[in-house]
């Protein structure tokens, strides 16, 4: 009988092999997994628990709070706070820093999330997610502040997303390729099921919001308009189109099967680079991808390369199979006026 794998023997098992996770960051991780799991028996629930709807409050970016949003920011600032290994949290629903408070011992690590990615699935039972992203404090540093965080995400020392849908699966680099897990409901622990996850080259299936088309610059829209074309068309080769509308859940299939992923700028909201969070969803993803083997840019540099101004930052994301973005880049250098 094969043994099963637990995410901590999986996590100690890199500390041993690779000496890549310090202790520390594998305490880290796995607090993170097990406020994932919280989150999961939360979303579960559904209606039979008080999770659903909106919670009739705004977060930064001015978008409605839905219960989970601050259920889940909570179960992950509670489960983290205490463990001695952070200085301080960054969330999507938080306007500033969360410096962890003086009563408990500071560590060296940075962690920043997105609670619960794909929020508007959350009442429609369609699968949603968490994203966070690790770093270490500046060298040097006294005392944590916002600036702290504004590093490029090729800084970013872990990444992962669970996502809850009908498995709990977390997805986890540490910069030596990408494992996922899936939750052993019965047991309560993550189990490893797959490593070193690769994302081929090519693909036929992208995901991007259609109904943004008329609003998107040109070398999106040739792009998009190319693959649409199909077999008769300069790619000679029928597409199919996939969107969830939960960045986790695309990027899982992306993970699992291939494909590219598009949240580029549009003229709904010229003066914003994007809708998605640069700190929260593509640094995380975007390094993800990379150790699967894809590529990540804005349409003009690699998003691993941006270094932040500010924590709430938005940014265009394009990502997934290398040969696809690669050609949307191709197409942004030659509309060089383009976003
Ligand atoms: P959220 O973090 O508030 O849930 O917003 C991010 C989500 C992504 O998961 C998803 O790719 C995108 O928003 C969907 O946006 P749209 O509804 O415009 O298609
Ligand atoms: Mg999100």
């Amino acid at each position: 009988m094969s043994k099963k794998i637990s995410l901590t023997r999986y996590l100690i098992e890199q500390q041993r092999k690779q000496g890549n996770i310090p202790p520390e960051l594998r305490l880290l991780l796995e607090v993170v997994a097990r406020a994932c799991k919280r989150i999961s028996q939360s979303v579960s629930k559904g209606a039979l628990g008080d999770v659903m709807g909106s919670a009739e409050s705004e977060n930064v970016q001015g978008e409605i709070q839905k219960k989970l949003d601050i259920i889940a920011n909570e179960v992950l600032i509670e489960a983290n706070e205490w463990g001695g290994h952070l200085a301080a949290m960054a969330s999507e629903e938080m306007d500033a820093i969360y410096v962890v408070p003086n009563r408990y011992p500071k560590g060296e690590y940075l962690l920043l999330f997105d609670p619960l990615d794909g929020s508007s699935n959350i009442d429609v039972n369609v699968s949603i997610g968490t994203i966070f992203s690790v770093l270490r404090m500046p060298e040097d540093d006294r005392g944590v502040d916002e600036g702290d965080f504004l590093q490029p995400g090729h800084r970013q020392v872990a990444a992962g997303y669970c996502v809850y849908g009908p498995q709990t699966t977390l997805a986890l680099t540490v910069g030596d390729g990408v494992a996922m897990f899936t939750l052993d409901r019965e047991q309560g622990s993550f189990v490893l099921t797959q490593e070193d996850v690769k994302i081929p080259r090519d693909t036929r299936e992208f995901a991007i919001n259609m109904s943004n088309m008329r609003h998107w610059d040109a070398p999106v829209r040739r792009y998009i308009d190319e693959c649409l074309a199909g077999v008769e068309g300069p790619r000679e080769k029928d597409f199919n189109m996939r969107w969830i509308a939960s960045m986790v859940a695309d990027v899982h299939r992306i993970m699992t099967r291939g494909g590219v992923f598009l949240y580029p700028w549009d003229k709904r909201e010229p003066n914003k680079p994007g809708k998605l969070r640069l700190m929260y969803e593509a640094n995380p993803m975007a390094w993800l991808i990379e150790q699967a083997g894809g590529a990540a840019s804005d349409g003009h540099q690699r998003i691993l390369d941006i270094t932040p101004s500010s924590l709430h930052q938005r940014v265009s994301v394009i990502l997934g199979a290398k040969n696809e973005v690669e050609r949307i880049d191709q197409y942004h250098r030659e509309h060089p006026a383009a976003n």
